[in-house]
């Protein structure tokens, strides 16, 4: 139920849709042959001009619609803080651009772009745009998770609902690593342990898909430290929607720095383990 005075969810999913479209259309279309690439917080951390190109024009697209919204890019300056100038409405954007970015500069499958949009700090609608594989996931606080896939000029859309989950060691579990050697590290220790544990691992490298992997069914389980809330925000609600429990790896709130996906069932599994390895 939308508060008084903040816009329903189905509106803000729209301004996001709108503003996905566009920037998968920058972004995988309008491809450059040579992409001119950057790093951030390591060396491995790559941002690109593209990455840039798309947080603005998503940016502009919400501006558009909703001038007065706070904007929170991963590749940009954040105005989370900002409370000059016009009155604030409750409604903050988390943007990832191109999560993936090193999938987008290799060309691998497996970057998208996230979009979400909370209201009053609640994430209440979110986009995840695969262009790779035409589709693109939507979902809003309350209203389920749907995917609307285009691949061979067949169109398909679907509403996402999680099965029943197999035994924690037939689970097929998703992760990921942060960029600085030191925390791989310690990651690396935690994946040797829970390796035997699991029917296999997947690494594809961005959040937001890892989060429409449970949601769709392609992994059992996901979990990673060290992200920020752009990265899980719009994936996280997705999962949720279709019936995954989206928590912390401790089992407390999701949040920036412990994400942990799986069917409520496995969920508490993942988290013994975890806990059992150090996590
Ligand atoms: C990525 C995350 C992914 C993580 C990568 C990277 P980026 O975000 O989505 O889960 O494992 O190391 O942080 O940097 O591509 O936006």
């Amino acid at each position: 139920m939308t508060a008084p005075g903040h816009p329903s969810a189905a509106a803000l999913l729209s301004v996001a849709l709108e503003a996905a479209g566009a920037a998968v259309e920058l972004v995988h279309r309008d491809r450059p042959s040579t992409l001119q690439i950057a790093t951030k917080s390591t060396a491995t951390d790559l941002v690109t001009e593209m990455d840039r190109a798309a947080e603005g024009l998503i940016r502009s697209i919400i501006a558009a619609a909703r001038p007065a919204d706070r904007f929170v890019g991963e590749e940009s300056a954040s105005d989370e803080d900002d409370t000059s100038g016009t009155d604030r409405t409750g409604v903050t954007w988390w943007v990832d651009p191109i999560d993936g970015t090193t999938n987008y500069v290799y060309d691998h499958p497996g970057y998208a772009v996230s979009i979400a949009a909370a209201v009053d700090g609640e994430v209440v609608a979110g986009v995840v745009a695969d262009p790779t594989h035409g589709r693109t996931y939507r979902a809003t606080l309350g209203g389920g998770a749907r995917c609307s896939e285009t691949m061979g000029g067949k169109s398909t859309d679907r509403r996402l609902e999680l099965a029943a989950p197999p035994p924690l060691d037939h689970a097929l579990v998703a992760t990921g690593f942060a960029y600085d050697g030191d925390r791989r590290r310690a990651q690396g220790q935690i994946l040797t342990g829970v390796l035997p544990r699991v029917r296999d691992i997947r690494r594809m490298g961005a959040a937001a898909l890892d989060l429409c992997s449970v949601a769709s069914g392609r992994v059992d389980a996901y979990y990673e430290a060290g992200l920020s809330m752009w990265d899980f925000a719009a994936g996280a609600l997705v999962a949720t929607e279709a019936g995954a429990r989206v928590g912390g790896i401790d089992g407390g709130p999701v949040r920036p720095g412990s994400v942990l996906a799986a069917h409520p069932v496995l969920f508490d599994q993942m988290v013994s383990l975890l806990a059992e390895l150090g996590a």
